[in-house]
């Protein structure tokens, strides 16, 4: 049973125990991120193998024990003697560290290059792992733990002659990980990602954890070009066509898909070998060129544009949705993070295929041409108009420096950490609030009725309401260009609205604002919702405050349900004097604050988080808001 160890195999073991001892090298963190890259590096062989055309289905499978099966119908990772290694090419992949790894540096694998790359640090991470293989009507497995070999490769039965495939099943070990337990919503989000990105694979995700098993498949046919329909499916188009370009150069294939929305926001996400590139890079800079150089031709030959005249690339991109993904061999990633493309050919590839396509594109459908071009001109006149306007407003702090909103009830500290400030919906509400709070250290900036909706309105509007101006002031920080998180006078941003639909909507609108104009606010955790009371419970002069439903049950289950207690259902904020107000909302020690997160990874769905609840497609909001309730991760008790 056991393998004989020479000098490569002691060589592997060092090479594996150096994974267990600093695995943040080579998942990132230990984490519940780090815990699902584990599954992301298997299902990545597997997908290398759907690129390299081999294989069209991966299913994955939660079990109960929180392992995870990942099986796929490619060719099977070969069996046969690997003969540097003296090994079985199965072994090497699963013991051997192979060079380089997304976290270290160097090199990087991609599709057809250095296949099976990762998926010996998922085994050096495990408590066990085995891997079957079905090839040539036999059943292979071998069988590790925490990366260390148990058995040789051997047969373990037969299968259908024409059955090939990996499986691999593997349990995370629990010396090494924070926590073990997987996400079904961040492993789904990226396998419809994955699908969108590698069209005509489908990809199966079962979670058989609960009572019943549940399970998602992904499949998409026309790739990414159905990934821009999805991003777009809570807005309108302004054409049915999804533009799509599609083409290789210097090694580097490129692939684009994209269409406007009558919205005025771009959402273009880069992808590097199915990888997202937040921080954009050169791939990103080779799209925009090519827009706004093909765009602006056409507009001239065609005498859309006067000769004197040219659009500028924003106007260009207002409310467009793009996807832009490249597969490159040696990919190099910069940026604090190394998340943003540094290599110059993707500029230069990306920019050639989608000028090439796309100018044909335009001359094929001039209708789409004229619709584009004259929301771009539209936008220029609104961008302009805001210009001014914020250019006057400048001028005149600098004269008068900056004074605070009328409205804004200050405080008296004036450490930034120290203060908080509470965004409050309503006048009354307001009053209620001033009366209630803290002096030294709570502001109170009361809105009247609903804020703007900043996904709907261009510019020049956004800065001339004054909700939105008396936000921008008190905070301090300025806004776009300007932005100056370090001039932030509040740590805390308190977002409280009644605890009803409307209030929800209102708390949507203003954390849309915020994620649009001051995203630093929130990826720095300095956003909260507050959380009042949805019911008051009294009996025999003592009081309770229930949050929701459940919280309403069990309180009434403990102090016995009879007709002496007398229930409140608040519908408002307005309904709670200042005192109540201040113990069930406010008061620091005893309130219940919810702090707003993004997910950097996922930001495809982040920005579905504001957009479809902001939409005026009335069945996807119903939805979301049924599946998600809020995004935001609990705090302070
Ligand atoms: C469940 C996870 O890992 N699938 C994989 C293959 C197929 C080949 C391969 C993988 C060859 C020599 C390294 C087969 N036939 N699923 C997976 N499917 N790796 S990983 O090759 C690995 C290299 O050592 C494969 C011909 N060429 C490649």
């Amino acid at each position: 049973m056991s393998t004989q160890y020479g000098a490569d195999q002691i060589q592997i073991l060092e090479g594996l125990e150096a994974v267990r001892k600093r695995p943040g090298m080579y998942i990132g963190s230990t984490s519940t991120r780090g815990l699902h890259h584990l599954v992301y590096e298997i299902v990545d062989n597997a997908v290398d193998e759907a690129l390299a055309g081999f294989c069209d289905f991966i299913d994955v499978t939660i079990h109960k024990d929180n392992s995870i099966t990942v099986i796929d119908n490619g060719r099977g990772i070969p069996v046969g003697i690997n003969h540097k290694a003296g090994i079985p090419a199965v072994e090497v992949v699963f013991t051997i560290l192979h060079a380089g790894g997304k976290f270290g540096g160097g090199g990087y694998k991609v599709s057809g290059g250095l296949h099976g790359v990762g998926a010996s640090v998922v085994n050096a991470l495990s408590e066990w792992l085995e891997v079957t293989i079905f090839s040539e009507g036999k059943m292979y497995r071998q069988r590790y733990e925490r990366g260390k070999t148990i058995y040789k490769l051997k047969v373990v039965g037969e299968c259908e002659s024409e059955k090939t495939g990996t499986k691999v099943t593997f349990l995370p070990d629990k010396e090494i990980f924070e926590d073990t337990i997987f996400d079904f919503d961040t492993l789904k989000q990226r396998f419809r990602e994955m699908a969108f990105l590698t069209k005509g694979l489908k990809i199966r995700l079962t979670d058989e954890r609960g009572e019943k098993n549940v399970s998602k498949e992904f499949h998409y046919e026309g790739g990414i070009k159905e990934f821009v329909t999805y991003l777009n499916r809570s807005k309108t188009a302004l054409y049915p066509e999804i533009i799509y370009c599609e083409g290789e150069k210097d090694g580097v294939v490129v692939e684009v898909a994209m269409q406007h929305n009558d919205s005025y926001n771009e959402t273009t996400y880069g992808f590097v070998n199915n990888i997202t590139t937040p921080e954009g890079g050169t791939h990103i800079v080779g799209f925009r060129n090519a827009l706004t150089k093909t765009f602006n031709d056409y507009a001239k030959k065609n005498k859309l544009l006067k000769d004197t005249e040219k659009l500028a690339g924003e106007d260009i991109r207002e409310g467009l949705t793009a996807i832009v993904s490249v597969k490159i061999e040696e990919p190099q990633f910069e940026g604090q993070t190394k998340q943003k493309l540094g290599n110059s050919e993707a500029r230069g590839a990306v920019d050639n295929v989608v000028s090439t396509i796309l100018e044909i594109f335009l001359e094929q459908n001039p209708s789409v041409a004229k619709i584009i071009v004259e929301k771009s001109i539209l936008s220029q006149r609104a961008r302009d108009a805001a210009r001014k306007a914020r250019d006057l407003t400048r001028r005149k702090s600098a004269l008068e420096g900056m004074s605070l909103p009328g409205k804004l009830a200050d405080c008296t500290d004036k450490n930034p950490e120290n203060c908080e400030i509470y965004i409050v919906e309503g006048d009354s509400a307001g009053g209620s609030a001033k009366t209630a709070r803290s002096r030294a250290t709570q502001a109170i900036l009361p809105l009247r009725g609903k804020i703007l909706n900043v996904e709907k309105a261009r510019l020049d509007r956004i800065y001339g309401n004054a909700e939105i101006k008396a936000m921008i002031t008190a905070f301090g920080t300025g806004i776009h260009e300007d932005f100056d998180i370090t001039k932030l006078r509040y740590h805390k941003i308190i977002i409280m609205t009644d605890a009803d639909v409307d209030g929800a909507h209102i708390a949507t609108l203003m954390l849309t604002f915020l994620y649009r104009f001051m995203p630093e606010l929130i990826k720095q955790g300095y956003v909260y919702l507050a959380q009042p009371p949805l019911y008051k419970i009294e009996r025999n002069k003592k009081i309770w405050y229930a949050y929701n439903d459940v919280e309403l049950n069990k309180i009434l289950s403990e102090i016995g349900r009879d007709n002496s207690n007398k229930i409140q259902r608040y519908k408002g904020l307005g309904e709670m004097d200042a005192d109540q107000l201040w113990e069930t909302t406010m008061d620091p020690e005893r309130r219940v604050l919810l702090r707003v997160t993004m997910d950097e990874e996922s930001s495809s769905e982040l920005d579905l988080t504001f957009t479809t609840l902001m939409g005026d497609k009335v069945e996807p909001r119903r939805e979301f808001i049924e599946e998600n309730a809020l995004k935001v991760k609990n705090l302070d008790i």
